[in-house]
């Protein structure tokens, strides 16, 4: 695949390729455990699925190219598994850097299970550099960013803080599950390795749990590649099969969620009963210059402060009837979800405050339906 093509082309054939037995235009679903070898250790380059599995490979294959500047992927069976592949290269006293506004179960993996291996996990707020270069000692091993956050949408500055990785010879991990990599491409920023939580956009339909790790370093690539095979977190090959078909249309699905977000962020920015609109697409939002540099599209994810009590906001949450009330993001149809009761309740209580998740925050994962509907609808709820 050329990756001077564009995004919808690279989307649509991505990982596909014609199956050599039959012509079969679809990769086809290798569910098997096992491959039958001619003679011990010789076989046609799959011994067991763990290891490899030619369904996952084509996966693999379509991550690469769709996210820019990868060489390589990786697929596993969840975003947090993923995300527990990259710990898995750290050893003891490690210190990591951790942006303070990560998606709760994050924050919950490396808080609660983590750190009892003696990691240093130190949670910052990293729109602020100063707090950053402070924090950034000589065993720091990993700085980990999240871009836009989840869920208060802040935008932080990639290329900045590849600067201050390469300066104590860190590694960058950028979790690019809210802006997908349509719209965001941090290995062309300076980041070594780019998480996606493929759950959400790269999915696309809200029916199966995956993630993914792009790189395009070769010796980074083997020793996750290592981690994957020696701890085993991968997708079944059906699974696989799924996230090809999806990724065939991620790029006419992000241009439709964008559209829509943007048209339900001005909306609600303009309603007398929202305090606060969280969108990097907004000219309010205070990294809104930032966004439009590093990203070429602000993505669907739109949270907002309602006016009133948590009392209010259920009524308001049970009187919609396109948005549904439920965890997750990025699929076709509109979620709205309760982070602080919700995705965030994991979070120790005072950050929840100093990060703005209160009793009156919600979040919108805007899908795919017509716009007028979505505004109709949340129009009606607020009134
Ligand atoms: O759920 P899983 O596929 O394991 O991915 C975890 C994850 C990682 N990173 C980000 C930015 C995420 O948003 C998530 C999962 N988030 C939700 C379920 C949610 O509703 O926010």
């Amino acid at each position: 695949m050329h990756s001077d093509l564009r995004t919808k082309t690279i989307a649509v054939h991505a990982g596909t390729e014609p199956e050599p037995n039959t012509g079969a235009i679809m990769t086809p679903i290798f569910l098997t455990s096992t491959f039958v070898q001619e003679a011990p250790g010789v076989h046609k380059g799959y011994d067991y699925s763990r290891a490899d599995n030619p369904t996952r490979q084509a996966h693999e294959k379509a991550l690469a190219q769709i996210e820019r500047g990868a060489k390589y992927a990786l697929a596993y069976a969840s975003g947090l598994a993923a995300e527990q592949a990259i710990i898995q290269l750290l050893n003891p006293g490690d210190r990591i850097l951790v942006c303070d506004d990560v998606y709760g179960g994050t924050g919950r993996l490396f808080r609660r299970l983590f750190a009892k291996y003696n990691l240093d996990f130190q949670f910052i707020d990293m729109a602020n550099m100063d707090e950053v270069k402070k924090a950034a000692t000589a065993n720091t091993k990993l700085i980990w960013v999240e871009s836009p956050t989840n869920p208060t949408m802040k935008v932080i500055d990639i290329q900045a803080m590849s600067a201050v990785a390469k300066s104590v010879g860190a590694k960058l991990v950028v979790d690019n599950t809210f802006a997908s990599p349509v719209f965001q491409s941090p290995l062309l920023m300076g980041a070594d390795i780019v998480m996606h939580s493929s759950t959400k956009y790269i999915g696309g339909h809200s029916d199966m749990i995956g993630g993914a790790l792009m790189m395009t370093d070769k010796a980074l690539h083997e020793q996750l590649k290592f981690v994957q095979f020696a701890a085993g977190a991968v997708p079944s090959p059906f699974e696989s099969f799924m996230f090809l078909r999806s990724i065939k249309t991620l790029a006419v699905r992000m241009e439709q969620h964008a559209k829509n977000a943007q048209a339900v962020a001005e909306f609600l920015e303009k309603h007398p009963k929202v305090k606060r609109v969280y969108f990097p697409g907004l000219k309010s939002h205070p990294q809104h210059e930032l966004a439009k540099k590093q990203m070429s599209g602000f993505s669907g994810m739109v949270s907002f402060d309602m006016n009133g009590t948590y009392d209010d906001v259920v009524k308001f949450l049970k009187k919609l009837k396109v948005f549904c009330l439920a965890e997750s993001l990025g699929g076709v149809e509109s979620l709205v979800n309760h982070p602080e009761k919700m995705t965030h309740a994991s979070v120790p209580e005072e950050l929840r405050k100093k990060l703005g998740i209160g009793p009156t925050l919600l979040r919108l994962s805007v899908g795919i339906e017509d716009t007028a509907d979505l505004i109709a609808d949340l129009d009606q709820a607020l009134s």
